[in-house]
């Protein structure tokens, strides 16, 4: 079956909403038809007839030209700021937009610019993948930034009543081109919002998590993006791809068999498997030596797809603010969720209040405003978070708030139990084991897995919120839980895992899911009662244990402990919830199958490397597994 294009809208965020933002509810034009099918609705007009709009080709300094679509408001009496947002995903539909991501934006009154990044519909150059930023001194070279700044300089000439102030936002890559757009800024660009943008795509981002390469998205959005100039689905012949992942077999086939070579991330996976020069250079980490221009962050506490970026870059900002112009915003959504829609749940779990609708009214709109036009006061925190659980917005004066918090660690127990009590026997067999079998691995989420961005409909958007007792009576899925809690446990900042395990093997993954567990009579809610939320998690691949850059075999049946962290969160367990952590080593097809046989690329790995293993988790005094969490003072 070939699935049709769906990245119509500008960013893969706004598609996503627009596709899948309420599995199973119609959208509200449908649903407005179908309540009322007689009457006949009055002409409204739409935000987007509110602008001119005029499309131009913009020469960049190496004459390469891109494409922009200017929306100059109608009724524009004043000179007025520009905002800008920079997207490889087309802007033909950019005025979907006003709908809601930028119509409190939009009601406040900017000429918008949307633009073709290099290579992308309608802009001539050659795309590349996450360009990276030119060196320092090489006055020379293109890339995302002096597109950005090349791009702002014309805008300044060529529109007219312009107040000589840009600012820039966007979501995911459009959230990175953002930041790119601030290395080394146009003097004009005053404001930005990098949004969901990813920082380093080998440790944490859309493409590997901890060097375990993230097969279904890596695959499938690398089709996506290099097959042609605009964006084209791969024509999968299966439904639920777990199947056709499965089938698949070693990763060497992706190649022989379906991508022939032509696409450039793909072989770019292939020959560099570790943490090399390319993923480093691909980073923009390095690149940040200021806060040149003030910066809204924001990020989604179950982003399936960017939530280590958003939370990296404001970390790496924050030492050199000593402007105080950097911020974080973190909310209760999914990749984008801040963008369309009121916010007020996420698949099954409601937030009692419309988070999404609040961060672009109450946020948003304000932020540019203070900076694009010298309007009302910034009442922002250092760090606004919602705490899900109490269903509350927070303010911090730091992120993480460390001097607000004590870390506590939960010990994995006997009996599948999980306390704030260390493990006191030191007795050889206290562990927990399992077989993992590459042959039969555990799905990430429930199936049927359908194409990620399928337009037919994906569950991608909402997985890290399903309920995971879907895995918890596989017998390759460990857990252990507290009883119920007799308060409330809440938490902010860094949530860390330390695993000691063993293997069979001579390479595992160790996946580690931090879950809340609702209470069995959940009166309030019966399609809650039971529900396991994952609150946090993370994936590492056992071979960087030591190195990221060297990865090295393990010694089988060798104890070892495996520390990663599971992110930043602010959440609260109830009174009356249990706390759960559950470990396993496959996660599929999000994560590839660990061949469990050490082999020094796992992309070139045979049918027969992959092996079944006997995976432990100890839980003794010398071996204490836990995850620590930072428990609110
Ligand atoms: N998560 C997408 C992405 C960003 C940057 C690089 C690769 C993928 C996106 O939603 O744009």
């Amino acid at each position: 079956m070939k699935p049709g294009r769906t990245f119509v809208p500008v960013t893969a965020a706004v598609l996503l909403l627009v596709a899948f933002a309420r599995p199973g509810a119609p959208s509200r034009a449908i649903a407005a038809l179908l309540a009322a099918p007689f009457r006949t609705a009055p002409q409204q007009p739409q935000p987007a007839d509110r602008f001119v709009v005029r499309d131009a080709m913009i020469p960049m300094r190496d004459l390469v030209r891109l494409h922009v679509k200017i929306f100059t408001p109608k009724d524009q009496r004043a000179a007025l700021p520009i905002i800008m947002l920079r997207t490889p995903y087309g802007v033909d539909d950019a005025a979907g937009n006003f709908t809601s991501y930028l119509k409190a934006l939009a009601d406040e009154g900017y000429v918008f610019v949307f633009e073709d990044i290099r290579g992308k519909y309608g802009s001539e150059g050659t795309f590349v993948m996450q360009r990276p930023a030119r060196a320092p001194g090489d006055t020379k070279s293109i890339d995302e930034g002096t597109d950005t700044y090349d791009t702002i300089d014309w805008l300044l000439k060529n529109v007219p009543q312009n107040n000589g102030r840009v600012g820039m936002l966007g979501i995911s890559y459009d959230g990175w081109t953002t930041i790119m757009g601030a290395l080394e800024p146009h003097p004009a660009l005053k404001a930005i919002s990098p949004q969901a943008s990813p920082a380093d795509m080998w440790l944490g981002d859309d493409f590997h998590h901890n060097g375990a390469f993230r097969l279904s998205y890596g695959f499938e959005y690398a089709a996506m993006m290099e097959s042609g100039k605009d964006v084209e689905q791969f024509a999968f012949d299966r439904y639920d791809t777990f199947d056709w992942y499965l089938a698949l077999g070693p990763l060497a086939i992706v190649n022989a068999r379906y991508l022939h070579g032509k696409i450039p991330t793909w072989n770019d996976y292939v020959a560099h498997p570790d943490y090399d020069a390319f993923w480093k250079r691909q980073t923009l980490i390095p690149f940040i030596h200021d806060v040149k221009v003030p910066t809204l962050n924001v990020a989604g506490w179950w982003d399936q797809e960017d939530f280590y970026g958003p939370i990296r870059i404001y970390d790496a900002l924050e030492p050199h603010d000593t402007k105080h112009v950097n911020y974080l915003v973190v909310g209760p959504w999914r990749h984008g969720g801040w963008s369309g829609g009121t916010g007020d749940r996420l698949g099954a779990i409601p937030f009692d209040s419309p988070t999404a609708t609040y961060f672009r009214e109450q946020v948003q709109a304000p932020w540019f405003a203070y900076w694009l036009k010298d309007k009302g006061t910034l009442d922002l925190p250092e760090a606004l978070t919602f705490e899900a659980g109490t269903n509350t917005w927070k303010r911090w004066t730091a992120w993480p708030p460390k001097q607000d918090t004590t870390d506590r660690p939960l010990y994995f127990g006997p009996g599948e139990t999980l306390s704030f009590d260390k493990p006191a026997s030191d007795d050889e067999s206290s562990f927990d084991s399992y077989v993992s079998d590459p042959a039969h691995p555990v799905p990430y989420r429930q199936r049927p897995i359908q194409p990620t961005y399928f337009s037919g409909g994906s569950r991608w958007s909402t997985w890290l919120v399903e309920d995971q007792r879907f895995v918890e009576h596989r017998p390759d899925v460990l857990d252990w839980e507290t009883p119920p809690l007799d308060h409330d446990v809440t938490m902010a900042g860094e949530v860390v895992a330390h695993v000691f395990a063993a293997t069979t093997g001579t390479d595992a993954d160790w996946i580690v899911k931090l879950i809340d567990v609702y209470p069995e009579q959940y009166a309030k809610n019966w399609a809650l009662a039971g529900y396991e939320l994952m609150v946090s998690n993370e994936v590492f691949r056992g071979r960087y244990r030591r190195s990221f850059e060297k990865p090295e075999p393990i010694a089988p049946d060798r104890v070892f402990e495996y520390a990663f962290s599971l992110h930043t969160q602010n959440y609260t367990f109830l009174k009356g919830h249990r706390i759960m952590v559950q470990v396993q080593s496959t996660w599929f097809p999000i994560i590839d199958r660990n061949p469990q046989t050490f082999v020094p690329n796992i992309f070139e790995a045979t049918a027969g490397d992959f092996r079944t293993a006997t995976e432990r988790i100890y839980r003794s005094a010398r071996y204490p597994s836990r995850v620590v969490i930072p428990v609110v003072k």
